[in-house]
Order: C-alpha cells, then structure tokens, then sequence
C-alpha cells in the first residue's frame, strides 16, 4: 500500500517536471488552446519564402506543444542552408545564438550543422563574435550590437557548454543603466534574457564559486525587481511586445519572487485578449509570445523529446488571403522628419493616405513629394523595415544613435511596417540617442 503510495507520487512529480507534463501551472487551458494554435497557424503562413529563415520562429515552434513536422523540418533545413552560406559573414552574435537555441530544439547539433556539402560549428563561430563584441567594448564602451544579443550569446553558450566563464559573464551582466535602459527606458525585453542567461549558468556545468554565485544571485534579484517594477496594474510588463519574454525571465526566477509578487495568470489572461485583436500578427511578436503560453521557456530547448513530438497540427494546403477592401476612404496625417541631436533639420508635410495605411507608407508618399526633404533607407530585420537613415543622415550604434518613430510627441511600441495610422496624427522619426 504505501509502496503504491510513494511510486504514485514520484509519477506526479515526474509528470509535473516534464516539460508538457499534466501540470502545466500557468498556462493556457484546454478552452483556450485554440488562440495558441490559431497563433502558431499564423506564424507558419506569416513565413515569407523570399526574407531569410528566421530562428525564433522555429524555436517557438518547437516549445509549442502541438507541431507539424513536416513544417519544422522544412525551416530546420531552410535555417542550416542559410547558417553555412551566410553566418561567419553576416550574422550578428545573437542571430548566431538564436540559430544555435533554434537547432538545439530541434534535437540537431549546433556544433554540427551541414547542408549543400558543407559543415559549421556554431558554437565555435559564437564564441569568437561573443569576443568579438567583448573587444569593442573595451575599445569603444559599446558592444557591436546590444545587452540583449549580449544576453542571448550568454544564453546559447551556457546551454551548449561553449567556452564561457561564468565569472565574465556575471560581470558582463551586471547591473549598469547604460546596459539595460534603451532611450531613458528600462528595457524588460533585454533583463529578461540575462535572467534567462544567468539563471541558466546557476543551473547548468560544474557549481559556481561562491563569489560568482552570489554576484550571480544579486544581478538576477536586481532584474527580476526591475521587471516587476515594470509591471502594470493590468498585467502587461513592460510593454504588450516584452511581456512574453518577462513571463519566461519570472516563471524561472521563482525563488527571487516575494510571495504574490506576480500573478502569472492575470499577465496570461491580458495576452490572450490581444491574440483576437492582432496585436501579435507580426511573426516575431508571436515567436516571442508563444512560448510563454504554454509555460515553456528557452531554457526548456535542452529538455524537448524529438521523437514523442505528436505531429498534430495540420495545415490547409492553400494560405488564408489577406483581407482586402477595396478602395478605402483617404486620411491625412502630419510627418515631420528632425534631427534633434543636432538640429540640422526639421521638416513637417502634409500626407494624405487610404485609411488602413502603415506608417511605412506614410514615409514612402512624403519620399516621393519631397526627396530632398524626406528621403529615408531601410534594412530588412526579422521585425519588418528598420529605419537606418534620413536625409541621409545615418544611425551609428557606437554613437549609440537611432531613428525614433513617435506619434503624437509618444513613442511608437511597433515598427514602421506594422504600425497603423491614424486620421489627423502627428507621426514623427527623430534622430535621437538610446
Ligand atoms: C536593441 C533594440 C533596439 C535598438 C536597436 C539598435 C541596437 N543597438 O541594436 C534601438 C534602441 C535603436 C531600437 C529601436 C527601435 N525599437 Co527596438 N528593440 C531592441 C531589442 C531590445 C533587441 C533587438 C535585438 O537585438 N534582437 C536580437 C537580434 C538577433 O535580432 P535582429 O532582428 O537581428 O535585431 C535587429 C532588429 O530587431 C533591429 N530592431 C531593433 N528594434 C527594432 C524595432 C523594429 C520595429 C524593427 C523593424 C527592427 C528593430 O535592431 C536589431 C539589431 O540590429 C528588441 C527586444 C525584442 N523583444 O526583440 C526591441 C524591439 C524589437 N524594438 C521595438 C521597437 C518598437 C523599436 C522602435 C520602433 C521604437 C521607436 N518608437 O522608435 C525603434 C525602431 C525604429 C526604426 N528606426 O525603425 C519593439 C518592437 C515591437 C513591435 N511589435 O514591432 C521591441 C520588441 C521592444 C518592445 N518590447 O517594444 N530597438
């Protein structure tokens, strides 16, 4: 009788640490589950054959708890091909760890990725643009990129035992305004992956030395105050666009949460309302929503069981057609562009757009009115149409330099390509500092 006791309660806890075990603590309910699939429907469809493979869509896939194999493999393969042409040369550091995360969920070896006869470590190929961005902070105080993709490379390496010691790293991550607050904004998106990064060195390798443990422990309950701090009372953190991300950064930071601190459920109940709204109709914003809703985090990609994946999750052969309609009424806004650093220009022009429009569009009409005045360039990012220049005046990260798009004097929590205007707006982008 007891003995039936005690194995009946190892097999409880067995089931509720599995990663999709019965006990999915704060995560959506059956009821719910169609918002998710609906979201990771259109996320597969989202996929434009022409941009490059994005990671963060396969690693969103992958912790989600229904797939389409087919589809998966498809991405993996397409990913693998783009990392061997494209990696050593063009990634970023954090596009290399999203690849490495994106591999390892697919229970493929990031050490060991081969396509068109070719073979790369990524790992080996993070490791020297993580020292790569470690030189031009020495040199220039700025990494090449960001704390984020700082805190991503941490991430990838501590899951794959690269060459990191746990000691720079919590250096590296500690608490400084210049690393975490981006435009005088303390930035959730980029603490809750150092959570995720430091929380994995805590957790994974050899122990830490108590010193690094401690400073370790101090720089996490310094973020997860932070991100707490960012909470609001609707239980939106930060913005709706890092809400995802904090989920993860708290959800593995329990012990550093005072009881009642967060309620998990309320933060999911506020997501799942904005899933029918469209709010996370760009792929990236679902990629990093995902995961959360099923109680996942990217910590669990080590854990995930390739071949018990239920291939669950069919497609229609033929994507949705977007809505149209047809021969919207027109609207007018007002588009100033300025240089507010240092005040050679300011220019405003009256825009008239069909109601709808984004403000990308906005920009193009004002473009081809005035080049002179209102020329602008772009690079494409997993986010959409990035703005790098205006009047060909050009953003510098090491000058830490940056286009801001505002509406109505507020900043903008969507890009360009996403964000829809609105009739009589005041649409701005301002060269400022982050
Ligand atoms: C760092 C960062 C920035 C830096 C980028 C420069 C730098 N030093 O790296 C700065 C501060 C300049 C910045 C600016 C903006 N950002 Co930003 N940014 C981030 C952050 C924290 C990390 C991005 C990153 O490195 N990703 C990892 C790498 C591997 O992926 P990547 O795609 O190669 O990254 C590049 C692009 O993402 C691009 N980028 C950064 N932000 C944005 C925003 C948009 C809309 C686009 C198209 C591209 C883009 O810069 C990255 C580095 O090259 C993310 C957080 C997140 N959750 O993703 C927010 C985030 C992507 N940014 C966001 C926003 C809204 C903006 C702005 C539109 C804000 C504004 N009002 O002006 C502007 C972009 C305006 C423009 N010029 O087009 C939102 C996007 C949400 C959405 N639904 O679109 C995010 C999610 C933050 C948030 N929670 O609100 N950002």
């Amino acid at each position: 009788m007891m003995r039936t006791l005690v194995t009946m309660l190892v097999g409880l806890l067995l089931l509720y640490l599995t990663p999709g075990g019965l006990c999915q603590g704060c995560a959506v309910n059956e009821a719910e589950h169609p918002l998710v699939r609906d979201l990771q429907k259109k996320m597969i469809y989202s996929v434009d054959a022409s941009a490059p493979p994005n990671p963060s869509i396969l690693l969103s896939l992958r912790l989600a708890q229904d797939h389409n194999m087919h589809i998966e493999q498809d991405m993996l393969n397409k990913l693998s091909q783009d990392a061997v042409q494209r990696a050593v040369v063009s990634f970023s550091s954090g596009q290399v760890a999203l690849h490495i995360l994106a591999q390892q969920a697919s229970c493929s070896d990031p050490r060991r990725v081969s396509a068109n006869s070719s073979t790369i470590n990524l790992v080996h190929l993070l490791e020297q643009k993580f020292q790569a961005e470690l030189q031009n902070i020495a040199i220039h105080g700025n990494p090449l990129t960001n704390f984020y993709q700082l805190s991503l490379d941490v991430l990838a390496l501590c899951q794959l035992n690269g060459r990191l010691s746990p000691a720079n790293a919590s250096a590296l991550l500690s608490p400084d305004h210049k690393k975490y607050y981006l435009g005088g904004q303390f930035s959730v998106d980029t603490a809750a992956v150092a959570v995720l990064a430091q929380i994995c060195l805590q957790t994974r390798g050899q122990p830490l030395p108590p010193k690094v443990h401690k400073k370790i422990r101090q720089n996490v309950q310094w973020l997860v105050d932070k991100i707490l701090a960012k909470k609001r009372r609707d239980g939106v953190i930060g913005n709706i666009y890092s809400t995802g991300l904090a989920m993860q950064a708290l959800s593995v930071s329990s012990s550093y949460l005072k009881p009642g601190a967060w309620n998990c459920l309320q933060t999911l109940h506020r997501v799942l309302d904005e899933i029918p709204q469209g709010t996370f109709k760009n792929p990236m914003a679902a990629s990093q929503i995902l995961p959360s809703l099923e109680n996942r985090t990217y910590l669990d990609v080590s854990r995930l069981n390739c071949s018990m994946n239920p291939d669950n999750l069919p497609l229609s052969t033929a994507r949705p057609a977007p809505p149209t309609s047809c021969c919207p009424p027109s609207i007018s806004v007002t588009y100033t562009v300025a240089d507010s650093l240092n005040n050679t220009f300011n220019n405003s022009i009256s825009v008239t757009v069909p109601q709808g429009s984004v403000f990308f569009k906005v920009m193009e009409v004002a473009q081809d009115k005035d080049p002179s005045k209102f020329s602008f360039t772009y690079t494409q990012s997993s986010w959409g149409p990035y703005i790098t220049s205006v009047q060909g005046l050009q953003a510098d990260n090491n000058q830490r330099t940056y286009w801001q798009l505002l509406s109505n004097g507020i900043p903008l929590s969507q890009g360009a390509g996403d964000y829809v205007v609105s009739n009589s707006e005041r649409l701005e982008v301002k060269f400022s500092v982050y």
